[in-house]
């Protein structure tokens, strides 16, 4: 490099160094402040000088540039990613006397009847999320996942304005972990779903559906138009630095780094200014920018929150008092039965559409026979739908039937529900459950609404993930039977696609790409993607873990695969009956065939396992994660875990509250831990 150009790339390098400080000091007014300096026309302009250096430049780019918020070339899949510090959900409290329950649980364990004081603060509705900082720079973004393993979302969340991509100021620690929820406030929900419908598309639900759907973007670039926010609420790891000693003071820490908190937060003393609180919120928030489900209160003091600990997955020092769920009443006017991906038959109500909790409800389930019966339901009936949160809508009751309801039935207009005897989608012969509560479909993939579940569970996130095959597709392509099993996907042409409902040649070309996309997966993926009876998620990896390849898995007998950690009787059954099936096979065929790949991995020997021919029993509550979880990986460690104590029991965890299992375990002479022991052990031999 000449004299001359190393001049210009000095003097570049300063200019830019000083906008760069400029854009975070703004960005830093602007939402961590609520107080803006300069008008959004200056800060473009800065902003735009940035790139121009940058482009010219471009070894002055780095990560934490306010540049790099336009999003990047889209990824293949989000990676896993495990918390440090789990990422633990809140306990729920639906009236006053239930908050002042809370309280009293915290005086009796603490031994002391003072009153408490408590941070409050609105509960956004959105998705939560964990921000990883070293030495001040964001090199992670991570979505809640399990609670234990989220996904990574660093270039969605990097696109978001109030997330800094470098904290300002001084003191934070050099590993910090920043945690709170992205949403989209209402103004740009409104926003973003006049441009959806402008261009003919389908708009969002709701604002808390958009914000989730807008960080599942593989394509940051399209994160980077939605209009998201994230406000902080709590810390996650932090390593090194010094921390204040309250809640309240650690969020003005966050804000002086340069994080949004939320400016209604508040501390209050004793209890019954919380139910104030919550009352004053209650007012305000159908006026407030954002959608909230509920109220947030944390004890102040970080010394009490270490006594005080943790119950099941929920800290006891906090508390999430939700706002009632949304109800309307309206009319049943009839019931569906849909057929299910293993073949179970779910009654589904259809009403006259009400607006309920913030969206447009028609549908609800109504789980089975029983629920059926229980709500005394007949079609026409008047009935009150209850929505909370994201759940699916529900019938909570029926209403009395008044003088025009008697005449009706009189007149035989409210008619009963009459549950099929074969099944709706394909006439084949209904089973019932061994405990007579679910209805199935016995014509596996001869029936068409099974074939329809099999390919929309197969092509869903957690198995192939192709981007842009919805339901609707799938539903279309199965009855103009231009695809029959999921190897079918695979061969499906632009032309084809471009002739279904609603698809342009455009939307058929990049479905095309994305399934070609998907061939590449792996084989814990396509272990779920297949839908083997009682295969989720956990149960396929731990299956691809221990086989290596599903060469291996095909020929195991119900014996070799009981020696998986978590698999039983039920579940090897299943695994075998599978394979054992020639369609099945000859599905797997087509799918190598048409050059879908899923390497071998390396396969566990689970005798070498540091747990291996063990037995465990777990009882009482667990602070740190379920039973089910710590279950789940004493099994990955090879042990087996079993229900009772016995003289065959290698050991026993005990959780709080632990009772008989333990007195047993005593006497027994078996070896207990607890759950710190237990989090150590597992750590070191992770
Ligand atoms: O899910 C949550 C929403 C809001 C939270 C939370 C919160 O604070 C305002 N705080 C904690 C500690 C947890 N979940 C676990």
């Amino acid at each position: 490099m000449s004299d001359q150009s190393n001049l210009a790339l000095e003097q570049a390098s300063t200019e830019a160094a000083t906008l760069r400080e400029q854009l975070n000091h703004h960005n830093y007014s602007y939402y961590s402040l609520d107080a803006p300096q300069i008008s959004d026309g200056q800060y473009d302009q800065l902003l735009r000088r940035l790139e121009t250096l940058e482009k010219l430049f471009p070894v002055l780019c780095s990560a934490d540039s306010p540049t790099q918020r336009v999003g990047s070339a889209p990824l293949a899949l989000f990676e896993s990613v495990q918390h440090a510090v789990p990422m633990l959900s809140l306990a729920n409290a639906f009236d006053d006397d239930e908050l002042r329950d809370f309280e009293r649980r915290l005086q009796t364990r603490l031994d002391d009847d003072s009153a408490i004081t408590f941070v409050c603060e609105p509960k956004l509705d959105g998705v939560a999320v964990s921000l990883l900082y070293h030495d001040g720079v964001l090199v992670q973004g991570a979505t809640r996942g399990d609670g234990f393993q989220g996904e990574n979302i660093t270039a969605n969340v990097r696109t978001i304005k109030s997330i800094p991509l470098k904290l300002q100021g001084q003191g934070f620690p050099p590993v910090l972990e920043v945690r709170g929820e992205i949403y989209l406030p209402r103004a740009g929900f409104e926003a973003i779903n006049a441009q959806a419908l402008a261009r003919g598309e389908k708009p969002f639900v709701n604002p808390r559906n958009a914000a989730a759907g807008s960080l599942r973007q593989l394509d940051s670039r399209i994160t980077a138009t939605r209009p998201l926010e994230m406000c902080a609420y709590s810390l996650g790891l932090a390593e090194g630095g010094n921390l204040p000693a309250t809640h309240l003071a650690t969020m003005s820490c966050l804000k002086a780094w340069g994080f949004l908190t939320n400016s209604l937060m508040e501390a209050v003393v004793g209890i019954e200014a919380c139910v104030v609180y919550y009352q004053r919120l209650a007012e305000l928030r159908p006026g407030l920018a954002y959608d909230i489900d509920g109220i947030v209160y944390k004890v102040d003091s970080f010394t009490l929150q270490e006594t005080l600990g943790f119950v099941a997955r929920a800290p006891r020092w906090a508390i999430a008092r939700k706002f009632p769920a949304e109800e309307a009443s309206t009319r049943l006017l009839d019931v569906e039965f849909q057929v299910g991906r293993t073949g179970a038959i779910t009654p589904v109500a259809r009403l006259e559409p009400v607006f309920v909790g913030g969206v447009t409800v028609s549908n609800a389930t109504l789980h089975n026979e029983d629920e059926v019966q229980r709500l005394g339901l007949r079609l026409g009936d008047q009935v009150v739908v209850r929505r909370a949160g994201d759940v699916i809508p529900q019938i909570a009751r029926v209403l009395p039937r008044l003088d025009d309801s008697l005449n009706a039935i009189a007149n035989n207009q409210l008619k009963d529900i009459v549950f099929p005897i074969i099944c709706p989608a394909c006439g084949s012969e209904l089973q019932r459950s061994e405990d007579q509560a679910v209805l199935r479909c016995t014509g596996g993939l001869v029936c068409g609404a099974q074939r329809k579940e099999a390919i929309k569970h197969f092509a869903s996130r957690k198995a192939l993930d192709i981007d842009g095959l919805g339901d609707k597709i799938i539903d279309q392509l199965v009855d103009a039977e231009l695809i029959d099993t999921v190897a079918d996907l695979f061969t499906l042409r632009v032309e084809q696609l471009s002739e279904l409902e609603r698809m342009a040649s455009k939307s058929a070309s990049n479905l095309v790409a994305a399934i070609a996309t998907s061939r590449q997966t792996t084989l814990p993926r396509l272990l779920f993607g297949l839908g083997i009876r009682e295969v989720g998620e956990t149960t396929a990896k731990l299956l691809a873990t221990h086989f290596g390849s599903l060469q291996k898995l095909q020929e195991a007998d119900a014996e070799t695969l009981l020696a998986v950690p978590d698999v039983g009787p039920v579940v090897a059954a299943f695994v075998e009956q599978f394979f054992s099936n020639h369609h099945h096979l000859s599905i797997i065929a087509n799918l190598r065939e048409a050059g879908v790949e899923w390497p071998d991995i390396q396969a566990l020997d689970t005798q070498t396992l540091p747990l291996a021919g063990q037995v465990w029993v777990l009882t009482g509550t667990l602070a740190s994660m379920s039973r089910g979880q710590a279950k789940a990986q004493l099994e990955a460690l090879g042990a087996k875990v079993t229900g009772s104590v016995s003289a065959k029991t290698t050991c026993l965890v005990a959780g709080e509250s632990a009772g008989s299992k333990l007195t047993k375990a005593r006497s027994l002479e078996v070896k207990v831990l607890d759950e710190a022991e237990l989090l150590v052990l597992l750590q070191g031999t992770a």
